[in-house]
């Protein structure tokens, strides 16, 4: 029941008396809960004021690269990336150095962030192409494949000017000028954000804005961030110029890396919660996630830090992740996330973004503001605070928590970050949190239990804990093509594609091939999902399987709505797929065709998409009934149970297998003929039904 919609319908005091007696009708049906929500920027409904800007529909969660070269798109996307942020070269179609740029990604259809004034305002003739700059420039416009325009990164960082010195920061608006600046392209500082926001928007106002900012809006103001520069950080600057900043983006991301840059763990927490209020909550904010060590500084970045920055994030209510895959030492290498030696990073970052897409529909929900009773109680380590987001889909409610060592809040709501109040009240306060969290790494923290209170549950429910112990098979691996991958896009390309020798390196440069490889694969549509793509001469197509992922669930009992669960280290995150949602019907649980009922047509949605993985072509988002990124026997059991109960009776039992056995053969309209034990709906009670039945049973053996 939605609430919004009748106080819409009937402003006013008209909404509260049906508010009052829905609320009666739901007390006598056991369901008494209406949600309210909490600020909420993102989702479909944020991106669809754009015709051209990124895809808005509930099962998209954006997942970008920064600043790879599309040769390696199908690599990304085939571990669960769909955006791609930055070309370093610009938004052109052909770079000399390294080939085709926007054809590729719009073989690929991986969407761009891109540079607007390279796609846009060059003008003579290409020389790539042998066409007109601006003839490019006005199916540009109208191409879907460029999806935003981006800001310069990290405007608020100090920039360099022609003699390679640090100088000011590109301010937030000619308001911050000096006396001296000019704001002039082509000057220090030039435009300012908001001045080339509106430049952006004028052009072109069918994309949303994007604005990358640097580590200082996760800085204390009293420390602000050296590297925006003196006048950036002078008396009266600071902090506070981010509120101007979040006016020139339509997107807001920042790029703090804690591991790599020596700064806590939770300002990955801070900077989301500033990024949001800066914008008073009405633009979806961004993360830049770190995987290894950049900069080979001997930093050891484990899996589980690399999960758990990714979900500090998503918990304080982020809704975008761009990866930084970049290594510089000790060898630049800018697609370090597919070396052998980033595996395990590789791996890791896989099962996130599986994990994402596969709640993108969740996600893509705003988070409820009434959906618990009372704060996170906790025992064990006092210092720790254990933060939630709260959602629902499909009949299920989603509980997103994480120890993550801060004064303990609901994201978005009681307890909004500000500039000035962060999250120590006392001066030093924050050097002891760090302490006590793991400034830079996860620790254990002495086993702390939290206790959740959920508000409008019945007296028995269970929670699946999801997305943990899981292990990736099958992903698409350089070690198997000798670190040498050629693509081809669609044979148009001048290089050697369609059978011929790999000449190009993962970067698209040149390089000496150490094997020649051959194509299993010619046209734009090579399968890169089963992965056919190169084989030694000679041989036969090697075909990989796609990416899955797979792991055992914890189940949590919860008794009147509440539970407790261990949160081992700091910054441990556990997401709770819960199976009550007290605002609809229990029962429609495993409807995932949405038509109201729960038959075999859901379990034949669930079984033809048995073994697909969230992000890969296949994948039904629908029947991924727990949601942990790959459809499997989990899901179709929760439907098998609900549809092998031929008795209604609620639960599945041998005396359901009885009714099912002693009817074998019986067929629509004979005598004795009894429809729900025709489970599949093919009016003859046969082997298929009872084969549901004994699946349904899950183990337990029947006579
Ligand atoms: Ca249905
Ligand atoms: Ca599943
Ligand atoms: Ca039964």
């Amino acid at each position: 029941m939605d609430k919004e919609k009748y106080c819409v319908k009937f402003r006013g005091f008209r909404c509260v008396l049906i508010a009052a007696a829905l609320a009666a009708v739901f007390a006598a049906t056991g369901l008494a809960q209406f949600d309210t929500y909490l600020p909420w920027e993102g989702g479909a409904s944020y991106y669809e004021q754009w015709p051209l800007g990124l895809r808005h529909d509930q099962d998209f969660f954006p997942i970008g690269t920064w600043d790879q070269s599309p040769w390696n798109a199908p690599l990304f996307q085939g571990i669960g990336f769909n955006t791609w942020v930055a070309l370093y070269d610009g938004t052109v179609e052909i770079d000399p150095g390294d080939g085709p740029l926007l054809p590729l990604l719009r073989d690929y259809g991986v969407p761009l962030i891109g540079d607007q004034a390279s796609a846009l305002q060059n003008t003579g003739t290409d020389p790539m192409t042998g066409r007109s700059y601006a003839a490019e420039a006005a199916e540009h416009l109208t191409d879907p494949i460029i999806a935003a325009w981006m800001q310069e990164d990290e405007p608020d960082n100090a920039q360099t000017d022609a003699n390679g010195n640090y100088v000011d920061c590109v301010p937030p608006s000619p308001a911050y000028y000096n006396s001296t600046d000019t704001g002039a392209p082509g000057t220090v500082p030039g435009p300012s954000v908001l001045t080339l926001y509106n430049q952006f928007k004028a052009a072109d106002p069918s994309r949303p804005v994007y604005l990358g900012l640097g580590q200082g809006t996760g800085w204390d103001n009293d420390d602000c961030y050296y590297g925006r520069g003196s006048t950036c950080c002078s008396a009266g600057r600071g902090l506070s110029d981010y509120r101007v900043y979040a006016q020139g983006g339509d997107i807001l991301d920042a790029d703090v890396y804690p591991q790599n840059d020596g700064n806590p763990m939770w300002w990955t927490a801070r900077k989301t919660d500033r990024l949001r209020y800066w914008s008073n909550y009405k633009k979806p904010a961004w993360d830049d996630q770190e995987m290894n060590d950049f900069d080979d500084q001997g930093i050891t970045l484990t899996p589980a830090e690399i999960d758990a920055e990714f979900w500090e994030s998503i918990i304080h209510g982020g809704h975008g992740i761009v990866w930084f895959t970049h290594e510089f030492a000790p060898t630049f290498e800018e697609d370090s996330a597919f070396s052998p030696e980033h595996a395990g990073a590789e791996a890791q970052m896989a099962l996130d973004n599986i994990q994402v897409n596969a709640l993108a529909r969740v996600l893509n929900q705003p988070s409820v503001a009434n959906g618990m009773l009372g704060p996170v109680t906790l025992t064990g380590n006092q210092n720790a605070g254990v933060n939630y987001m709260l959602k629902r889909y499909g009949g299920y409610t989603f509980l997103f928590t994480q120890n993550d060592g801060l004064p303990q809040h609901q994201t978005q709501a009681a307890n909004p970050i500000t500039e000035t109040s962060a999250f120590c009240a006392t001066e030093g306060c924050e050097d002891a949190e760090s302490l006590a969290m793991g400034s830079q790494h996860m620790l254990p923290v002495g086993g702390v239990t939290a206790t959740f209170t959920l508000a409008g549950f019945p007296p028995q429910a269970t929670a699946t804990v999801i997305g943990e112990n899981l292990t990736v098979d099958n992903l698409p691996t350089v070690g198997t093509v000798n670190g040498y991958i050629t693509v081809c896009g669609g044979g148009f390309w001048y290089y050697a594609c369609g059978g011929g020798v790999a000449t190009t390196n993962r970067d698209g440069t040149f390089a000496t091939p150490v094997t020649p490889y051959y194509f299993a694969a010619t046209s734009k549509d090579l399968g890169i999902y089963t992965k056919q793509w190169l084989v030694p001469a000679g041989t036969a197509p090697t075909v990989y399987a796609q990416a899955s992922a797979t792991g055992a669930y914890r189940t949590i009992p919860i008794v009147n709505g509440v539970f407790t669960d261990n949160f081992a280290n700091s910054y441990t995150r556990h997401i709770y797929q819960i199976n009550f949602d007290p605002n609809r019907d229990a029962a429609l649980i495993g409807d995932v065709n949405g038509d109201g009922v729960v038959n075999y047509a859901d379990y034949a949605i669930v079984q033809a998409a048995q073994g697909t993985t969230a992000g890969m072509p296949g994948y039904d988002p629908r029947a991924d009934v727990i949601r942990d990124g790959t459809v499997n026997q989990a899901d179709l059991l929760v439907i098998a149970q609900k549809i092998a109960d031929v008795n209604h009776d609620g639960v599945v039992n041998c005396t359901d297998y009885d009714i099912v056995k002693n009817l074998l053969g019986r067929v629509a309209g004979q005598p004795g003929w009894y429809p729900p034990a025709a489970i599949d709906g093919n009016f003859v009670i046969d082997a298929q039904d009872l084969a549901i039945v004994t699946f349904a049973l899950n183990g337990q053996k029947c006579n």
